[in-house]
């Protein structure tokens, strides 16, 4: 594919890399993205189970959605697109892998610095005290969780409605300003502010690449977009990278 090696060469050139990914990259893996065809949206109402008003209502409830999440995310493993973004993170002496995926995933690869926007799956935080603490049991025996203090737990993730962690989100705009590439794989880009990195990198002068099964909102201002699966196409890209 010419452009595979179009966008080769220009990871190979380039000193700094940023790289956004989305629910796109863990779909191999096994976890159901959120929109398209066979998105979870598409059955269950963000509103009713990924909003802060949706657990005040309800805690149980938003627990046992997340309880089924835990188990689907934890029965993944890391596809070739993840060890992909390894290989390169060795590669590129500026690399900042930003990820909108709370599946942990990335991590579990082997990817050492991963700036998480919308939070992780793999960790509670106190509603009361505001402690955070990891837990990585596929599957909580008791819905819902309580802290050691005895305040009322929820995941440690980003719900609609929510900002996102402050430092996270400024490291993340440093970075897309700082790149001469940004390469954005397997996200819908409707999601902001996570989105809007896609066109701050652009203006700022990054060169864009998008992987994507389908085109999304900025595959427009793409410099180049490359149409298939981010397992397929990553290990490939990154491969072209290291000749
Ligand atoms: C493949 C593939 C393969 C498939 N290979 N590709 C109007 C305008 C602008 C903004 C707003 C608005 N109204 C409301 C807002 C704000 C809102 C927002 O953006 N809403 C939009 C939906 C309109 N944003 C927020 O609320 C955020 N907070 C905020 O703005 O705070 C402001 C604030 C400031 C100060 C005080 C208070 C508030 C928070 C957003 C939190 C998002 N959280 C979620 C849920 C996390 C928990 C959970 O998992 O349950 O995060 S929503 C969900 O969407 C999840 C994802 O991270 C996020 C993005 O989804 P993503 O990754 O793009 O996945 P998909 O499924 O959409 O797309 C998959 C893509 O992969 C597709 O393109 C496929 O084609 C592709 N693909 N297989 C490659 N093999
Ligand atoms: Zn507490």
């Amino acid at each position: 594919m010419p452009g595979l090696d179009l966008a080769g060469d220009w990871v190979t050139r380039a000193a700094s890399v940023a790289v956004l990914t989305g629910a796109g990259i863990s779909a191999e893996s096994g976890v159901p993205t959120f929109r398209g065809p066979s998105g979870l949206w598409r059955r269950f109402r963000p509103e009713d189970l990924a909003t802060p008003e949706a657990f005040a209502r309800d805690p149980r409830l938003v627990w046992e959605w997340y309880n089924w999440l835990r188990q689907r995310m934890a029965a993944a493993r890391p596809n070739a697109a993840h060890f992909a973004l390894v290989k390169l993170e060795a590669r590129i002496a500026r690399f900042t892998l930003i990820t909108q995926n709370i599946d942990g995933l990335h991590e579990r690869a082997g990817s050492a610095k991963i700036l998480k926007l919308h939070g992780d799956i793999w960790r509670l935080r106190c509603m009361s005290c505001g402690a955070d603490w990891p837990d990585r049991r596929a599957t909580l025996p008791k819905l819902p969780p309580h802290c050691s203090c005895g305040g009322l737990a929820r995941p440690d993730i980003v719900w609609f409605g929510e900002p996102l962690p402050v430092g996270v989100l400024r490291a993340a705009e440093r970075a897309v300003t700082n790149a001469e590439l940004l390469l954005v794989i397997g996200t819908a880009a409707q999601v902001y502010p996570a989105a809007g990195l896609i066109p701050l990198g652009k203006a700022s002068g990054a060169k864009v690449v998008e992987i994507n099964t389908e085109d999304t909102p900025f595959s427009g201002i793409a410099d180049f977009a490359l149409r298939g699966k981010a397992g397929e196409l990553l290990p490939q890209l990154v491969e072209r990278a290291s000749r």
